[in-house]
């Protein structure tokens, strides 16, 4: 089937929207499915939540070709397009260079990079995170906008606020990411106030759409972010989360009573197990293929 639309061209017309967007977290292609099926206009590929659910650290410890195997399951598995969290690249500009062809061999819609140094660690661990040199980083997004061009959307992620950098130095770095290629400006905060990124979008000079991964300012409502100018919030790992408790809770529970009983009703039918992966369709296809007359 031919698509009419490119993912990387839809993921791009999300972000030039002038309201507010969410893309939903998505840590394999069943929670994809359901953020899509719940409607989400596009997913987050995580690498925290690839990671942990791999049973790794979010320290480059999976592989970026396990990162592009399950990626690309998600990319067939859904129509939304999917931004993939790519960490720094997995090196130089040479390895940008390598996953960008990937991702666009796939379709997938678009992909980040982060200034920092591989492999790097989750921005909400430890204190010391190790910034890449600014035009280091901007030659890895140079490299991969002059790889891919439209195919890839590329935000670029700056660290700085995180590494406990100036504002000047932040929109200094993203205004220098802007002008290497990116797309989009990725400005991280481990703030449990919105006030960081308010103050940075009133000194940003609008020239390409910024994303906000609300995880430690997640109870601020929509409209404040929306009046600051942002054009996507991303919901990173709460998927992630809300599978962990509630996989808890019903070992708990079922360790205990040792029947379904009480707890049938608590979990998804099996007839939803079905749907997500869409066995009507091969049902369907049985019908027409399954023997030709
Ligand atoms: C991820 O989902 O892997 C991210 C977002 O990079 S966060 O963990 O919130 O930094
Ligand atoms: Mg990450």
């Amino acid at each position: 089937v031919r698509r009419t639309m490119s993912k990387a061209k839809s993921l791009a017309d999300l972000f030039q929207r002038p309201s507010l967007d969410f893309l939903m977290g998505a840590h394999d292609a069943l929670s994809a499915q359901i953020a899509q099926d719940c409607g989400f206009p596009g997913v987050w590929v995580s690498g925290l939540g690839l990671s942990a659910s791999s049973g790794l650290r979010d320290s480059n410890e999976l592989s970026w070709t396990q990162v592009m195997e399950r990626t690309e399951l998600v990319a067939d598995r859904v129509s939304v397009p999917a931004l993939v969290d790519l960490d720094t690249g997995y090196g130089d500009f040479n390895n940008v260079r390598l996953v960008m062809r990937r991702l666009q061999r796939a379709d997938v819609g678009g992909g980040c990079i982060e200034d920092k140094l591989f492999p790097k660690t989750n921005s909400f661990i430890g204190a010391g995170q190790q910034l890449a040199d600014p035009h280091e980083f901007g030659g890895r997004i140079k490299a991969a906008k002059d790889t891919v061009g439209d195919e890839v959307f590329l935000v670029a992620r700056c660290e700085a606020l995180v590494a406990g950098r100036s504002m000047t130095e932040a929109t200094d770095r993203c205004g220098g990411y802007a002008e290497a290629g990116a797309d989009a400006i990725l400005i991280h905060s481990k703030m449990t106030s919105p006030d960081e990124i308010v103050s940075f979008m009133a000194s940003w000079d609008g020239r390409v759409p910024v994303v906000i991964v609300p995880t430690k300012y997640s109870k601020v409502p929509a409209d404040v972010f929306e009046r600051a100018g942002i054009s996507v919030a991303i919901w990173a790992n709460q998927t992630l989360r809300a599978a962990i408790r509630s996989m808890e809770k019903l070992c708990v529970a079922l360790r205990e009573q040792r029947t379904m009983l009480h707890l049938e009703g608590e979990i998804a039918d099996l007839s939803r197990v079905f749907d997500l992966t869409n066995n009507a369709e091969l049902e369907l296809a049985k019908e027409l293929y399954a023997s030709h007359p």
